[in-house]
């Protein structure tokens, strides 16, 4: 069971932050009343929230799933692929060590970005992409390693359109995945039941199993149909604002 989860709001600069999603400036107060919502459905979940700061260095600060990974005995701080984001880690590191009696933190010339990394029940994919680079791959993966948890690696630096691993893929648990067809077909993945994800709705692929719900990006009734009929319970969130700084659902939250 999750019990906890960091949080932290968009700034005031929320729109200076990086992204490639052509889909126009976020309103920041629209990223605050979608934030909220997230918050109030991830405490619904049971989950209690650390809410750090907003912090007008990091336009990309909310979000924090990229600036760590976390297992139950450890949390491995990253070092994020953008050099932009890399200050964003010591407020995590900070909120982290209330938490974790163990820290590590990947080194240059390792880059992870936290939305590379898919955990599956027990087992974690490492997505080598723009912004996770082999040697930091293979420093988290002798951190989980010797925290007992298998790992390896799934290149998506020749797909189009994600921006990380899990821009495409979200667990279920139960050996289910959540995946965009470029996904689905990958041998990688074989030996997981797959729920696939149609193009149009490729953005909704980013999904949150939390406790026994599953937090879904509003507007995208195939997916969200898909899930209720497996017997899910679904929030669905207005993502708006975060799409458009190429922001998905899981990037809001390090949930422990
Ligand atoms: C970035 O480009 O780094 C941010 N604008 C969006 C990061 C989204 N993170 C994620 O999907 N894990």
């Amino acid at each position: 069971m999750l019990s906890k989860a960091i949080v932290r709001p968009p700034d005031s600069r929320f729109a200076e932050g990086l992204t490639t999603s052509g889909l126009g400036e976020p309103i920041l107060e629209k990223a605050l009343e979608q934030h909220a919502r997230y918050c109030e459905a991830l405490e619904g979940c049971g989950l209690s929230l650390t809410r750090l700061d907003p912090d007008p260095r990091h336009p990309d600060g909310t979000f924090v799933e990229d600036d760590a990974v976390l297992t139950p005995g450890c949390a491995i701080l990253t070092r994020p692929g953008a050099e932009s984001r890399r200050g964003e880690v010591a407020a995590i590191r900070e909120a982290l060590a209330r938490f974790y009696r163990s820290l590590r933190a990947i080194e240059a010339p390792g880059t992870v970005d936290g939305g590379d990394i898919c955990e599956a029940d027990g087992h974690f994919f490492i997505g080598i992409s723009e912004r996770t680079n082999g040697p930091g791959a293979e420093q988290l993966a002798s951190f989980l390693e010797k925290e007992g948890f298998t790992s390896s690696l799934v290149d998506i630096r020749t797909l189009q359109g994600i921006l990380h691993l899990k821009s495409g893929i979200a667990c279920l648990g139960d050996r289910r995945l959540v995946l965009i067809d470029a996904l689905a077909r990958r041998q990688e993945f074989r030996g997981y039941e797959a729920v696939r994800v149609e193009s149009a709705e490729e953005y909704a692929a980013n999904c949150v199993r939390v406790n026994d719900r599953v937090l879904l990006a509003a507007g995208f009734p195939v997916l969200e149909k898909s899930l209720v009929r497996m017997g899910y319970k679904v929030i669905t969130l207005e993502m708006s604002e975060f799409r458009k700084m190429d922001g998905g659902l899981s990037c809001l939250s390090l949930r422990f």
